[in-house]
């Protein structure tokens, strides 16, 4: 699969602001995760460019449902569940706003779980991934920033996510690039079994 040719198409935040479908609708695929897991860094980076979605060390950035739309599918940047600074208000609203998107949006395919490589999944990471099963939405996991640990420890800490979400995770890094032809084909295959 191929991410090139990407091109942000609007931030919506309730339903009636999701891109329209004129024609057979493009197939997307959502990535979600923690706030500051990484999901705009990883998207920039299977889609070769550096600020085709807005990344910050600030977590919380990404505060809305992001489309980008390539020339065989969509992908949505989700925002980001589970960061205790972000106002209680603020946090009241993301719950919703990501639950309506995966429940309603009928070109789902399926979703992308990115977690940290680093640390074994939070509750938030468990309970998506429940919900993900309970849904019946295809996913799958990817641990990134690989890069910040010894490839050493890889394998021990891909088995501490795979236990705790059912899932072996693909492992990524966006500074190496380490999995990317992985997670491309992850994608792919999401978008062929439905
Ligand atoms: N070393 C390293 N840093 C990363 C990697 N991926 C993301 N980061 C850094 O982590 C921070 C958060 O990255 P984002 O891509 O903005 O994270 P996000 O999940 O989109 O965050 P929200 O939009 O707040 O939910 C930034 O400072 C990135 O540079 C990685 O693979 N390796
Ligand atoms: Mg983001």
């Amino acid at each position: 699969m191929n991410l090139s040719n990407g091109v942000f198409e609007i931030s919506a935040v309730k339903m009636a602001q999701y891109p329209k479908t004129d024609g057979p609708p493009l197939p997307e695929i959502a990535l979600v995760g923690r706030s500051n897991v990484g999901k705009s860094s990883l998207l920039n980076y299977l889609a070769n460019r550096r600020d085709l979605a807005r990344t910050s060390s600030r977590p919380g950035r990404t505060q809305t449902i992001n489309f980008y739309r390539f020339p065989h599918c969509r992908v949505v940047d989700l925002p980001g569940y589970g960061y205790a600074k972000v106002s209680k208000r603020t946090r009241a609203k993301w719950g919703p706003m990501i639950e309506t998107y995966l429940r309603e949006r009928e070109q789902l395919r399926g979703v992308v779980q990115i977690v940290d490589l680093r640390h074994p999944p939070s509750q938030d990471d468990v309970l998506m991934a429940h919900w993900l099963q309970n849904h019946h939405i295809p996913y799958v996991v990817v641990a990134t920033k690989a890069d910040k640990i010894a490839r050493g420890r890889w394998l021990q800490h891909s088995k501490v996510i795979a236990e705790a979400l059912g899932t072996k995770p693909i492992v990524f890094s966006a500074q190496s690039g380490a999995g990317k032809e992985a997670v491309l084909e992850a994608m792919a295959k999401l978008l062929q079994d439905s």
